[in-house]
């Protein structure tokens, strides 16, 4: 078990700066740019990046498609939607782990080495950021746990008060696997 939170790693900073294979963005269903990480994305990647959208039809909530990353340091840009929040009986639970495994998904079949991915769901969709967290690190602890690729998943939270929440709850999560895996 511990070998894949080391497979893990948590920092604070701007997604848009990650030199990995995949960067994820946030973005939503049309996938022709936004605000917040996704406007971020699309300003840093350059005019290439939403002409490649263009061509996508756009991507359902809870699906994930790729492009190239143009001027990003990553290679490929994966592109999630989560869902807004609505009080959370709307299934938002369900649709943001699904964001998180197509993405996952896309990196395994690709045979991609590192992906970072930011607080899906989490600014403008009004998703709780504890609660969010717990969903990803569960579905990424899964999806590693049955795969070889993603070799590294970087968590990129923006703020520092995300940061060290990220990271508290990666640490509580942490020992109730490796308490679990004691147990098996
Ligand atoms: N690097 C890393 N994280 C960031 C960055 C950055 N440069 N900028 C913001 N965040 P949001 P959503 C964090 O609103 O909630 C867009 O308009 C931010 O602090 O970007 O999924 C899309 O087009 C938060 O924790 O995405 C959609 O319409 C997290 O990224 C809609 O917003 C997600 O915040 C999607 O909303």
């Amino acid at each position: 078990m511990n070998d894949i939170s080391e497979r893990i790693l948590i920092v604070q900073g701007d997604i848009t700066k990650e030199k990995v294979d995949a960067v994820v963005n946030a973005a939503n269903r049309t996938l022709l740019g936004g605000g917040g990480v996704d406007g971020a994305i699309h300003r840093a990647a350059g005019p290439g990046l939403l002409e490649e959208c263009k061509t996508l039809n756009g991507c359902k909530t809870g699906e994930a498609k790729i492009t190239k990353a143009y001027n990003l340091p990553a290679e490929f840009v994966i592109h999630a939607v989560g869902p807004v929040w609505r009080g959370g009986n709307k299934k938002e639970d369900e649709l943001l782990s699904s964001a998180y495994f197509n993405s996952l998904k896309i990196a395994s079949d690709k045979k991609l080495e590192s992906i970072a991915f930011p607080s899906i769901s989490t600014g403008v969709y009004g998703f709780p950021f504890e609660r969010a967290c717990r969903i990803a690190l569960n579905i990424i602890f899964n999806f590693l746990k049955n795969n070889k690729f993603p070799e590294k998943v970087k968590l990129v939270a923006f703020s520092k008060n995300d940061y060290e929440t990220y990271l508290k709850i990666f640490k509580v999560y942490e020992k109730t696997i490796a308490k679990k895996a004691l147990f098996i």
